[in-house]
């Protein structure tokens, strides 16, 4: 059996900085990624209008200031393709592929007490000795398909946004169909409309959808940008977030309605994301997100000409920005079109498949292609996947079946000398992902390197630091009305998965001290061997 000091399972950002960092470390790594090459989720998610929902100069890596000098974006919020090439520049630069296999996936890994080595084993055939594992598989990388009723019977293609195909797919002439209405459909229904003779949308719950404003990005707002990246940087630290948009700490209620109208006025024209920004108490003050949202729908119902579908588009009383708020294009002004029909499944759903389409509300819908934009098993969907048991036999599917226990979100007790990127207990669906992802992956190589310089081979997060984080987790979790609302966040999308708010919520700033606390007290909270 061959071993190396880590298997890196991914070939995202995660994986990509992980096996450069280690590698400069020296440590030896083998890196596995089940797709046929780099990416991540911009490998997988190649659905027609796919979209950061970070402005790009942010969305990127920091590590290496030549990089960042030479790397231009040409929109405010970078395309798939953009991001992919970005992704496959820093692959090439730094030269990260010869690191992994590719097609392969991790099926099973076993932690070895004796010899304190994971033994790992990949879906062609390989098994590997590893000291450490180290988990960058995504947070968003399985994908759901509902189970429909008599989905096998239907004959037109279908495709998931989360598993495009690498070859263009032609919709023209074709009477296309879109299930779900999160971030991937809201992008992609624009294009679709554009492209399909007929578009219908299957809704089930509206979202909330602020206009991303995207555009080119000027000359000049590139070179004020690399002329101090370190300055944007550093601030977009200090921010819970990790990135830097124009934020308002104020309360709605210290202002007037004038004040208050001009401020959601120009937060709106920022657009996206930042429109959350507006006041400080968005998502902690139930009135005041109520007042956002009603604003909200008065700039929606000035879009959509039908009233009768502004109505369905439109949440009733959900809170605002308790999903994750959806930046979109284009998207109400598409309702206008008359090839498109938005169609409500919200009471009986979709009822069933047949050959040509699918039934719903009683309806025959007559479909050449359908589009599932259903979602993904978040956080843990990718983790569990993997038949992962420590030293006592408990796998993490076990572990994880009654709520998502981690230190610092990077450690799981009974799991020794495994790290998990972005998952639970990590802030990382908050953070913008990059910088979050550079965070934890410079944490775990000095804490590697720190047992290395001590001849320790072995580390494992002890039960009472975990329960200190869980209960710190929970905490933070009181002070938002994002942890009320039914959500990916908390393993709502999921039949019969724990429910439990997934997340840190307390901020970049607050976890990152946590983190440092941790590290600079010799890793409390983990036992070494
Ligand atoms: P999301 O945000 O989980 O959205 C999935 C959508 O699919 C959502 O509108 C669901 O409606 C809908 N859905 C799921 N199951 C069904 C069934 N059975 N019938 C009808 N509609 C259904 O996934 P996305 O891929 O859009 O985005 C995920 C994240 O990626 C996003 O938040 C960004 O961070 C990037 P529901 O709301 O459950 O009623």
């Amino acid at each position: 059996m061959n071993t190396v000091d880590a298997v890196v399972v991914g070939a995202g950002f995660s994986g990509l900085y992980l096996s450069h960092r280690l590698t400069e470390e020296g440590f030896s790594v083998r890196g596995f990624e089940a797709g046929g090459d780099v990416g991540g989720t911009w490998y997988w998610n190649r659905y027609p209008g796919a979209r950061c929902d970070i402005e790009s100069v942010q969305y990127s890596f920091q590590f290496s200031p030549e990089l960042q000098q030479e790397w231009t974006w040409s929109e405010r919020y970078a395309s798939q393709p953009e991001l992919l090439a970005y992704i496959e520049h820093v692959a090439d630069r730094f030269d990260l592929r010869r690191h992994f296999t590719f097609d392969t996936r991790i099926d099973r890994a076993r932690f070895d007490d004796v010899s304190h080595r994971w033994v790992v084993e990949t879906s062609g055939g390989e098994t590997i000795g590893a000291r450490f594992l180290l988990l960058g598989v995504g947070v968003l990388s399985t994908t759901l398909t509902p189970d429909f009723v008599d989905l096998d019977r239907y004959r037109g293609r279908t495709f998931h946004t989360g598993r495009w195909p690498h070859e263009p797919v032609d919709f023209g002439g074709k009477r296309v169909g879109v299930i779900g209405t999160g971030s991937s459909g809201i992008q992609s229904i624009p294009i679709l409309a554009e492209q399909a003779e007929q578009l219908h949308v299957f809704q089930r719950t509206p979202n909330y959808v602020v206009p991303a404003h995207n555009r080119p990005l000027e000359p000049d707002e590139v070179a004020a940008v690399k002329a101090d990246y370190d300055g944007l940087r550093a601030q977009a630290w200090a921010r819970p977030t990790g990135f830097l948009f124009p934020f308002n700490p104020g309360s709605i209620h210290d202002v007037d309605a004038d004040e208050r109208r001009a401020r959601l006025d120009r937060q709106w024209e920022i657009g996206g994301l930042p429109f959350l920004g507006a006041f400080g108490d968005v998502l902690t003050d139930l009135e005041a997100n109520r007042m956002v949202a009603d604003y909200w729908a008065e700039r929606v119902r000035e879009v959509v000409d039908d009233p009768a579908v502004a109505d369905l588009l439109i949440p009733d009383g959900d809170i605002f920005g308790g999903k994750r708020l959806c930046a979109g294009t284009g998207y109400y002004e598409t309702y206008n079109r008359d090839n498109v029909t938005l169609v409500d499944v919200s009471g009986a759903g979709i009822e069933r498949f047949t050959p040509n389409g699918l039934v719903a509300g009683g309806r025959k819908y007559e479909l050449d292609a359908i589009v599932f934009a259903t979602g993904f098993d978040a956080l843990t969907g990718s983790v569990v996947a993997i038949d992962l048991a420590g030293p006592d036999g408990t796998t993490m599917a076990d572990r994880w079946s009654n709520g998502t226990d981690t230190l610092l979100g990077l450690s799981v007790s009974g799991f020794p000398n495994l790290f998990n990127l972005q998952g639970p207990g990590s802030p990382g669906v908050f953070v913008t992902m990059v910088t979050g992802i550079e965070h934890q992956t410079d944490w775990i190589v000095d804490c590697l390197a720190w047992m290395r310089s001590r001849d320790l081979t072995r580390c494992e997060a002890t039960a009472e630091a975990e329960q200190r984080w869980v209960a710190e987790v929970a905490n933070a979790a009181t002070r938002s009305l994002r942890p009320t609302v039914d959500s990916w966040y908390s393993g709502a999308n999921v039949a019969g998965k724990h429910r439990g708010f997934m997340p840190y919520i307390g901020g970049f700033p607050a976890y990152r001290q946590a983190c440092h606390d941790v590290a600079a007290n010799n890793y409390r909270g983990y036992v070494f061997g």
